[in-house]
């Protein structure tokens, strides 16, 4: 007899899932007695690291990844993560155990009531299966479900008892099933979209997370380069889709309607590739865009289209797009753009490192490749200023903007690159209490994660909003006495403080020869202990 824990297992792996990133209960016991050999189990201390670790492996590998929770109370824990997934489009399978399927009506201990309403609205498809037999192919549609395009996670809850039960005959259809994302931008919308910007006489590209996802970047390069027009990086960025040291390349657009409005001006069309228009963050009204310019709009995702507020919206696969224009629109004849001059001198300090100066020294020790997990809320543009970002897949930020990311991601994106590739997390000292408890799953597992916390003992975004808002000096803003040195050491990371930039740059040379994790924190404000 095949059991519902088989045939379930057999379609996970069918499907490429090796890794399962979770916190167990008693609910889940008997799903993760089912598991094959080959598959790897991380464990992670709490659901909102484990969450971002499976965020960050799916972000690095392109592919799905398998997430058990422990009934409604892990599933809790893990909300606030998976927002970002939804937003970065991660193909996540979130599983949960549920109660013994006779007794979830009675709400025993753990019994997760409603199961299928608990992540709901931020999951594309969240079921708990009407009979035992149903649990293989609904694990199934989970699978494609989360990676049909708009990707996104999904969540599945399962009574404990279901996995002994035998699987039923119809199981084994179902690791040999595909689907198949078939759209494509078609000639005419091709030619349109061609011949809007082969004739705009001043057109930019805003380039979004897609493009990074899409692997597209070369493309994007070669769009850029035809048009000979500058590239910004849409509001809000959680990838780096264009290479930061190219001469076309202007930065990450401020979030706020006004601040597009007035970098866009003086462009009368504006291609929009992979992302949200737009994703504002800080309310500055003013016109949604300069008078006369015409947005163009290609996304993945149907709904992205739907909710913008201006522009025209084509909806299909944008690496492809992108591919497909860059062939097709001709040299503008206009001059390249000239060079950009190198990044800019950091000022340096007697107690502390300012942040440009610690992201210089990042940049400097990193060895090239290097996937670098930003989370200092603050000190985004600094990071953009000094960092050298090329290949691929070379900067990831919370997508949803719900901190706890940083720590779990750069575990997760660490766990998929292996050797291939290092990954840096520079992590506000206020972000990182969020998803601590990656450190110990770093340190167990030997993932060899290079964590650098900036320590300015504040929420230095909220103080900038509170100039913004104009709200003064509310309570919650500071976050003294924190030493990330013993926590880390207390999680089994081997850390140091610095707090100039020698000893900095020496912290960061040990940390990246480690095998192991290190944690570097460094104080990047005056004053802070
Ligand atoms: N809680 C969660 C889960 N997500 C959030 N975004 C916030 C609270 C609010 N928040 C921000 O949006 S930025 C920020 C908070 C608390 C400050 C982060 O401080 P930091 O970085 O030390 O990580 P900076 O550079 O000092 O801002
Ligand atoms: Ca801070």
């Amino acid at each position: 007899m095949t059991t519902v824990g088989e045939a379930g297992w057999q379609v996970l792996t069918a499907h490429g899932i090796d890794t399962v990133f979770g916190n167990p209960g008693s609910n889940e016991l008997p799903f993760l007695a089912a598991m094959p050999d080959g598959v790897r189990y991380v464990l992670g201390l709490h659901e909102g690291a484990v969450l971002g670790m499976a965020d960050g492996y799916a972000l690095a590998t392109g592919g799905p990844a398998l997430v058990n929770l422990h009934a409604a109370s892990g599933s809790g824990n893990a909300m606030g993560a998976l927002t970002n997934a939804v937003y970065s489009h991660s193909p996540l399978v979130l599983t949960a155990g549920q109660q013994v399927r006779s007794t979830v009506g009675q709400e025993v201990m753990l019994t997760n009531v409603d199961a299928a309403a608990l992540p709901r609205p931020l999951v594309k498809y969240a079921a708990e299966p009407a009979s035992a037999q149903d649990v293989p192919r609904a694990l199934s549609q989970a699978v494609h479900s989360a990676l049909l395009a708009p990707r996104g996670p999904v969540y599945l809850s399962v009574p404990y008892d279901d996995w002994s039960r035998e699987a039923g005959p119809d199981a084994a259809h179902l690791p040999s099933r595909r689907t198949t994302d078939a759209a494509e931008l078609g000639e005419a919308a091709l030619s349109e979209l061609a011949g809007a910007l082969a004739g705009a006489a001043n057109p930019v590209l805003v380039l979004g997370p897609q493009v990074d996802a899409d692997r597209a970047n070369d493309h994007a390069v070669a769009l850029a380069e035809r048009l000979a027009c500058p590239v910004w990086i849409a509001p809000s960025a959680s990838r780096c889709p264009f290479p930061t040291r190219h001469p076309a390349f202007r930065g990450i657009l401020p979030a706020s309607v006004r601040d597009v409005s007035d970098r866009l001006a003086g462009h009368d069309v504006v291609l929009v590739a992979g992302a949200p228009v737009f994703r504002y963050h800080q309310w500055v009204p003013g016109d949604l865009l300069p008078a006369g310019t015409r947005l163009l709009h290609l996304t993945a995702d149907p709904a992205e289209a739907a909710r913008a507020p201006m522009g025209e919206a084509w909806v299909g696969p944008v690496g492809p797009a992108l591919a497909a224009l860059a062939g097709r629109v001709p040299a503008s004849g206009r001059e390249p753009l000239p060079p950009r001059s190198g990044p800019p001198a950091p000022q340096g300090a007697e107690d502390h490192v300012p942040p440009q100066q610690l992201f210089a020294l990042v940049r400097d020790a990193a060895p090239a490749g290097t996937v670098h997990v930003c989370e200092s809320t603050s000190t985004i543009d600094d990071f953009v200023a000094q960092a050298d970002l090329t290949e691929p897949g070379s900067y990831l930020f919370p997508a949803s903007g719900g901190l706890g990311f940083g720590l779990p991601a750069a575990v997760g994106a660490q766990l998929a690159h292996g050797e291939a590739r290092r990954v840096v997390a520079l992590v506000g000292d206020g972000s990182a209490n969020y998803g601590i408890t990656a450190l110990w799953t770093a340190a167990q597992y030997r993932v060899p994660v290079v964590f650098v916390i900036l320590k300015n003992g504040t929420y230095g975004a909220l103080r900038g909003f509170a100039g913004l808002l104009g709200t003064g000096e509310t309570p919650g803003l500071d976050v003294p006495g924190l030493d990330f040195v013993k926590i880390s050491e207390g999680y089994g990371v081997p850390a140091v403080s610095v707090s100039d930039a020698a000893s900095t740059a020496a912290a960061l040379k040990d940390a990246f020869a480690a095998d192991g994790p290190r944690l570097v924190e460094v104080v990047t404000a005056p004053g802070v202990a």
